[in-house]
């Protein structure tokens, strides 16, 4: 019996270790958005073999702005939700991929414009390019005996590839699959629909009266914005956040939908309010269509689990998914994660045993149990985002995200809390590991103007 355990633990740890110390693993990498690029790079430094599977054109992801809704120029689904006067919510600093500084005629708090030409030449910049097989569609991810059968389409031509591959990083995103409310007469409205994902400018909404509801970031960011053009911006959320902003006369908070008829809605404090369009800025869903049973992962709409460090696929160790973590420096973690797997594809470091990783899974799992907390927070960095980084550093050798990094968010965070409207006339410098400064630039006059729809 204990023969049998030892022997069972031995082969174990030799199956992980083997599959990820092949002398010359093959890596496929599924994305060219940040996430992709960054493990591209570190890949390419390290020597190891890897083909860069992209569905559109374009590196950068969502990124890249596009006025097109629904779906693209070859028919694909729409990924990018970017929309046209989007500035970063994250200071300068904090968006910079390590070695690989913004133009320092950037504003703090750059357009997507400026980030995605930042993004482009950062795949200029380390030669990335000739790794990605664009307008490759990766259509199914399957474990086989001790390797990954990857199915790929040319868009274009519809053929379709099988390869065999070591390992398989995951970075197609998850800012794409609307997440979607019902709510009770949405099919008697007679005025638009639709979902943040699809929003790209506020022209349409002229003078007119606009329901945003929710109150996350899109949420807040697309309300507020609407309020230049807009005779009326409802905006319901039940946020908790103490948003502290003051926000122009024509934007009125209220509660939850309760109903909407043909002309308007009806709030759960009973009002009623005539509106012409709807916008639910109600988040994203995790989404891998590509998966089957064979990926042991367990995806639901709002959490992907067991992931080791909110990375490494606990029951098949040579799949990592990249960027799945929320309250972060986005892209900070990105790259830490980047750096990490390289580190373990490498064998620089060796992954504690399935049933030690699964342990600490549980163990975090159960605490948000015990708080009460939806399993979708497994995912939030919040206020441990520095432990996390610390945490990658320790398990793997990689160099330490500085802890100014999340230093800075959460100076980011308080200000935007304090007023939407000016949090982006801060600029933030780096001083060391520790420390930063942070200086008032004030208004740099190129705000929206106004429009006037009193009659
Ligand atoms: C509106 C908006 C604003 C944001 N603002 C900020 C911000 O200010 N600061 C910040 O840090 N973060 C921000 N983010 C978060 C943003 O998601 C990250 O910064 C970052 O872009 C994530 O990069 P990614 O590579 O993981 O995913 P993505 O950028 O989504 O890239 C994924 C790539 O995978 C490709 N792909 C998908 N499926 C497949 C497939 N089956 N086969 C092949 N390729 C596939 C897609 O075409 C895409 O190119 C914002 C997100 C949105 C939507
Ligand atoms: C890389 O992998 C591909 C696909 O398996 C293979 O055809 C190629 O020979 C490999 N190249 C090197 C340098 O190992
Ligand atoms: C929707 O409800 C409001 C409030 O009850 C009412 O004034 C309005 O006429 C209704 N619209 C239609 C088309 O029934
Ligand atoms: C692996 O370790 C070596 C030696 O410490 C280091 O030079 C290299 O950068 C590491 N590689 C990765 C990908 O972390
Ligand atoms: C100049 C400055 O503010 N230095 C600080 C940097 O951070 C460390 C650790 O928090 C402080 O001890 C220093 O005083």
């Amino acid at each position: 019996m204990m023969y049998r355990f030892i022997f069972f633990l031995i082969y174990y740890q030799a199956h992980i270790s083997l599959a990820i110390q092949e002398p010359n693993p093959r890596v496929c990498v599924i994305g060219a958005g940040i996430s992709g690029l960054s493990v591209a790079r570190y890949l390419k430094e390290a020597g190891i073999n890897f083909t860069v599977f992209e569905a559109t054109r374009y590196v950068g992801g969502t990124w890249r702005y596009d006025p097109r809704v629904r779906v693209d120029e070859n028919g694909l689904p729409l990924h990018t939700s970017m929309y046209k006067d989007l500035r970063t919510n994250l200071p300068k600093p904090t968006m910079e991929l390590p070695g690989f500084p913004l133009p320092d005629e950037a504003p703090s708090f750059p357009s997507w414009e400026t980030y995605y030409e930042y993004l482009k030449s950062y795949a200029k910049h380390f030669d990335l390019e000739k790794h990605i097989k664009f307008l490759h569609q990766v259509v199914s991810v399957k474990r086989e005996e001790n390797y990954w059968r990857i199915k790929h389409k040319q868009i274009i031509t519809r053929e379709i590839f099988e390869e065999e591959y070591d390992f398989v990083v995951v970075a197609t995103g998850h800012h794409s699959k609307p997440r979607m409310p019902y709510i009770k007469g949405e099919w008697d409205f007679k005025g638009t629909i639709i979902h943040s994902h699809s929003y790209r400018t506020s022209e349409p909404y002229k003078c007119r009266r606009v329901l945003v509801i929710g109150g996350g970031p899109s949420g807040m960011e697309i309300g507020l914005a609407l309020t230049d053009v807009c005779s009326k911006v409802f905006h319901s959320h039940h946020s908790r956040v103490n948003f502290r902003t003051p926000f122009p006369k024509n934007y009125v908070k209220k509660p939850d939908v309760t109903q909407l008829n043909e002309t308007g809605a009806f709030f759960a404090d009973g009002s009623f309010e005539e509106i012409d369009d709807i916008i639910y800025c109600t988040g994203y869903e995790y989404y891998f269509p590509f998966f089957d049973q064979s990926s042991q992962l367990r995806i639901s709409k709002s959490s992907v689990t067991p992931l080791h460090q909110n990375l490494v696929n606990i029951n098949q160790p040579t799949m990592v998914m990249m960027g799945l973590v929320i309250r972060a420096c986005f892209v900070i973690a990105l790259d830490a994660q980047a750096r990490y797997t390289t580190a373990l594809i490498t064998g620089n470091f060796s992954l504690p045993s399935q049933e030690q990783m699964m342990e600490v899974w549980r163990r975090k799992h159960d605490l948000l149990r015990a708080q009460r907390r939806p399993l979708s927070h497994i995912h939030s960095l919040g206020w441990d985002e520095d432990e996390y980084y610390a945490e990658l550093t320790r398990e793997s050798g990689i160099e330490r995200v500085p802890p100014v990094m999340s230093k800075i968010r959460a100076s980011d965070t308080r200000a935007i809390l304090e007023n939407l409207l000016t949090y982006r006339q801060y600029s933030y410098r780096v001083l060391d590991r520790e420390n930063f400064s942070r200086t008032w630039e004030g208004s740099r006059g190129d705000e929206p103007k106004r429009e006037s729809c009193i009659p």
